[in-house]
């Protein structure tokens, strides 16, 4: 942004604030006067970002103070849905709401009020620890499609997930279902500085994308086989002799079943099931294990398949294994929790939830690692190990479907109340028109807000909570990682707006919850959180952390196992999963069918020839945000699907023509972007989409529906891994054509 700001200007503040319009939380300068943002730019000594911004970050401004904002509480006066508000206090709505859960509490038990969050973008430790102090175990966020079940998956095999690396220090980078090119810049800058420095480059990803454009390999694999590659790429290294030996002799349990189990997965067999050449498939793994140190970085599209997600993150957790690529430099790094200062589990009050709570946890009973029976024990065996656990708002959630039937059908008991901060549950969770159902249906429903979205419409109260700029960020991937960044308040907030942590804090008041809230302000409760470690910096306070300091790295260690072993019950990498097994699941990765395929499915394939995928990051949209915000909006003004020009040609199809795309779950439309990038065969739709310019109101809605890619995919309960929970997004059966009057007038 071009600053025209004189900074010698008397009174002026410069604020150390941060971007949270994605995970990266770039650091921000805020010029600060008379309690405005005057300007912002990119904080050039952040080591995320190094000065730079991206288009939404550059847009902070706008959002801060736009006119579609939520600045009040409100509470609904006319029918669900019909957009008639009364302003009112938020000692009056917090009184109000306070009151509706207590009598659902006393009629239906605890657990019939349910939370809901989104992708992590607030302090969501204390919804958990509001949930926990009232008694319900149904709080659940939309990270079993992103990040969860993995984190717990690789935790079950080898005691905590690698997701930091060191790039400077690798060879090689296995981008597999991450295209880092739209989804995380800074990190994709980093990339093309070490290609420079030969880092070798492999992109697995049915799309030519962003980043698959500047990798040395591009395996573009039928979407939802990636199970069946990383099998067969366990069978290259196994059977061909590129394991670590030394590694995997004296720190892996079990390797004989291991090498038995994949001899099966040879490239032939995988090569029809993932539309690629036993060739690729050989050479691709002959790089990644001979290219060392290298490290397969978490792509989110794995997480997503359904079904087979668990096996597929097993068996790619089993290659950093055989290959030795772990918590060695260069390598996948086991950083653990923090030690030095209080993570999110330890400000999550888990044990106050009573046991007998615990076992009421929506999906518990059927998806087993990422919630209380798989996280307790994950637990008990990383306490044992690290001295803390993983934290339970990301890791231990109750199955979001489960709960949306649940609200629908009343069984296997009735959920009451949802309360809904930080997501957009409509365009972001599967299956919408069934999530739209529950959300019309729920008795009581709540939602924290920056804006009036579809979820937002038909709840009873909408509260106005502050962003980034508003309130002080601690940045410590939730106490899952060692390090910390702190940013801080760059202005109180506008209007009556207030941070997510003081409507738990105040509900939690009203509640008698009083002596488990001690912190009135963020900034006292993210003292208390560092206050380990604050003595040895000399701070006095959260904001003179910020000011002076910022940023807490321990030294990197490595080959901690050395030492110490793995934080497994058995002390080693666990190829052969024994905490799996207990749970009910394969020790070994099975390979399980992507959900819909045209080998279990000829029917299905019949009526519905083409492989979907839904949703892969693009740019400048977050997910379902930022459509409000015209100058980004007109950079992508319409949602857009990938189709190969030769398909298009078939079907009467042009570039740009609105298209049906369809799936046995239903319909919804976008405009067909022709491109070589995918396969003919294949269609990926852009996710998130509504349109906050039309009707907000019922039955409107906003266009919730419309161009929702989430109307194709599917959380039926066959359909989700059995594993971790996650719901099938990639990898589906769908059919295209182009949107006629008439055919549009069906429904
Ligand atoms: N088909 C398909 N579906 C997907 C995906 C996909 O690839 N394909 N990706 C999935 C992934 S990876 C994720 S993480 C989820 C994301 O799912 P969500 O996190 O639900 O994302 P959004 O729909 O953008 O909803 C976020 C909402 O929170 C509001 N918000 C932002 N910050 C704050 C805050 O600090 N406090 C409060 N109270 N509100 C805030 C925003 O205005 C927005 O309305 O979607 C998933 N859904
Ligand atoms: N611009 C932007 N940036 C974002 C977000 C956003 O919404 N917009 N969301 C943020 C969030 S919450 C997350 S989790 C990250 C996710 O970021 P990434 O992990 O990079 O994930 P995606 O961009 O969702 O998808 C990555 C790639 O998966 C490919 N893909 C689709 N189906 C399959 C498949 O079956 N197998 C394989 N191997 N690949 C497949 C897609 O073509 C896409 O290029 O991005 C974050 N950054
Ligand atoms: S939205 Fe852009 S500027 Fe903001 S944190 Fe993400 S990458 Fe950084
Ligand atoms: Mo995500």
């Amino acid at each position: 942004m071009t600053m025209k700001i004189d900074l010698q200007q008397e009174g002026i503040e410069v604020k150390k604030s941060c971007c949270y319009f994605c995970h990266q939380n770039c650091g921000v300068l805020a010029y600060v006067k008379d309690g405005k943002v005057l300007a912002i730019e990119g904080d050039p000594e952040h080591p995320t970002n190094q000065g730079g911004l991206c288009c939404r970050g550059n847009s902070a401004l706008k959002h801060l103070d736009h006119p579609a904002r939520v600045n009040y509480p409100l509470k609904r006066v006319g029918p669900k849905g019909s957009g008639q508000w009364e302003q009112i206090s938020w000692d009056q709505a917090l009184d109000e709401i306070a009151q509706k859960l207590q009598q659902i509490k006393d009629e239906f038990g605890a657990e019939a009020v349910a939370t809901a969050g989104g992708t992590q973008r607030t302090d969501d430790w204390a919804r958990r620890r509001f949930m926990n102090l009232f008694g319900s175990p149904n709080c659940f966020h939309n990270a079993h499609l992103c990040w969860i079940p993995t984190f717990m998956v690789e935790t079950a095999i080898y005691g905590w997930c690698p997701f930091e690396i060191d790039l400077a220090q690798s060879r090689c980078l296995v981008l597999w279902g991450c295209n880092p090119g739209a989804s995380t810049l800074p990190f994709m800058r980093s990339i093309s500085d070490m290609k420079k420095a030969g880092l070798k480059v492999i992109v697995i990803d049915p799309r030519y994308s962003e980043t698959a454009a500047k990798a040395d390999v591009w395996l573009p694999l039928r979407p939802g086989s990636d199970l069946a590659l990383a099998l067969a790429w366990l069978n290259v290294i196994i059977h061909e002799g590129l394991c670590d030996w030394d590694f995997l002799t004296n720190w892996c349990t079990r390797f004989g079943e291991l090498a038995d189990h994949v001899e099966q997965f040879t490239p032939d067999w995988a090569a029809p099931l993932t539309w690629l050449s036993p060739e690729q498939i050989r050479e691709s793994a002959y790089i990644y294990a001979t290219q060392k140190p290298g490290n397969i970085q978490w792509g989110v599209a794995i997480d997503q398949l359904g079904k087979p997600a668990g096996a597929a993150m097993h068996a790619r957790a089993l290659l950093r294994a055989v290959t030795g690529n772990l918590d060695n430099p260069g390598g996948d790094i086991l950083p653990g929790p923090a030690l030095d200062y209080y993570t999110d589990e330890e400000m999550e009050a888990n044990d106050y939830l009573p046991e007998e709570q615990k076992a009421k946890q929506l999906g518990s009973d059927r998806f087993k690692l990422t919630t209380w029976p798989g996280y307790g024990r994950i637990a008990e065996i990383t306490k044992n190990y690290w001295g803390k656990a993983p934290t339970a708002e990301w890791m231990c959630q109750a199955h979001p479907p489960t709960v949306f039937n649940a609200i629908l059908t009343g069984e296997p008991y009735p959920v009451k109340a949802l309360l809904v901060s930080a997501t957009n549950p409509v365009n972001s969770y599967g299956a919408s028109k069934k999530v739209l159902e529950a959300l019309r249906k729920v008795d009581f429903l709540v939602t924290c807000e920056y804006w009036l979205t579809p979820t937002a419409m038909l709840s009873d109260y909408v509260l106005p909570i502050a962003g980034a700029l508003e309130r002080p960020t601690i940045t410590n991937t939730y106490g899952c990682s060692d390090f910390l960044i702190a940013s801080q308040r760059a202005i109180q907030p506008l209007y009556e707006r207030r941070t997510d942590y003081e409507f738990w804090r105040g509900l939690g008041l009203k509640l008698g919850q009083a002596e488990m809230w001690p912190w009135e302000t963020l900034e006292e409760a993210n003292f208390y959180r560092i206050s380990p470690f604050a003595p040895a910096y000399g701070v006095e306070s959260y904001d003179e952390f910020v000011e002076y300091y910022r940023y807490h790295f321990p030294p990197r260690e490595y080959y901690r196992y050395q030492e110490r072993g793995f934080a497994t019950p058995s002390g080693k990498v666990e190829l052969y999963s024994s905490v799996l097994k207990e749970l009910g699941y394969s020790p070994l990765p099975e390979y399980i069918p992507p959900v819909e395929n045209e080998d279990s499915n000829p029917e299905l394939a019949k009526e519905y020839p083409l492989v979907l995928t839904t949703g892969a990051a693009v740019m400048p949209f977050h997910h379902s945000e930022h459509f409000q915000i015209k100058d980004l909006r007109f950079l992508r003004h319409e949602p857009y699907a990938d189709i190969n020009p030769a398909t298009a040609a078939e079907l009467s199809i042009k570039d740009g023509d609105w298209i049906w795309i369809e799936t046995k779950r239903g319909r919804m439309k976008q405009k067909a972007n022709l491109t070589q990038a995918v396969h003919p065969k294949v269609i990926v739709t852009q996710r998130g989409w509504w349109f906050p310019e039309r009707d907000m109101r019922e039955p409107v809605l906003g266009g919730c529906l419309e161009s929702n890619t989430n109307v194709l995919t599917s959380d039926a309960p066959e359909d989700c891994d059995p594993i971790g929970g996650s719901w099938a997004n990639r990898g589906l059966l769908c059919r295209v054509y182009k949107v006629t009057d008439a055919n549009e007038r069906e429904e």
